[in-house]
């Protein structure tokens, strides 16, 4: 009787804590691009899942971020040319966000940016690989973190991969993406 009412106590606090443990994903800020990659490498637009946090980081040159207008997602940094420096936006909703510096690129006021500009594809939890749609690839794809005890697959965020977590997974997969 005891363990039963144990196990319901674990249920509803599943319930209660559905939002999954983020990632931050680092976005280079350098004379004239944003990219996941450093300055001279390939330019590479973010996609990450709803809940994770963009980090950019300052890497060279006199810079903002700023979200254009009409967007779901706001964000303005200051402008800045300290090197190091860090602007985060959490991302809450699905979509791709287009955004520019204000000195080097500009805003379209259609949804787009140009000049020194990028864009921040969101997509649902439950999209493991990333692809834009939810389908046995992504279980299987959670399912080897899972196995594989890879960090990405704490989505209760609390250091230990267990049964919890893989009931979060199953939750998100079930839910409708917009
Ligand atoms: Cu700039």
């Amino acid at each position: 009787m005891r363990h039963k009412r144990g196990l319901l106590s674990a249920g509803m606090l599943l319930l209660a804590s559905g939002a999954a443990a983020a990632d931050t994903v680092v976005v280079y800020v350098y004379s004239n691009d944003f990219s996941l990659n450093p300055r001279g490498e390939p330019v590479v637009d973010a996609v990450i899942r709803v809940g994770d946090t963009i980090r950019w980081l300052w890497d060279g040159g006199f810079h903002d971020t700023l979200s254009v207008e009409g967007s779901a997602e706001t964000w303005a940094s200051p402008a800045t040319a300290e090197l190091g420096f860090t602007f985060d936006h959490t991302f809450t909703h699905v979509g791709e966000f287009s955004y520019y510096c204000s000195i080097h690129g500009y805003d379209n006021f259609d949804g787009t940016a140009g000049g020194m500009a990028g864009t921040i594809t969101v997509r649902c939890s439950a999209d493991w690989d990333l692809n834009g749609s939810i389908n046995t690839l992504d279980f299987i794809g959670y399912l080897n973190d899972f196995n594989a005890a890879d960090e990405s697959a704490d989505l209760d965020g609390n250091g230990t991969i267990n049964t919890l977590d893989f009931l979060l997974y199953l939750n998100a997969f079930n839910t409708p993406c917009p």
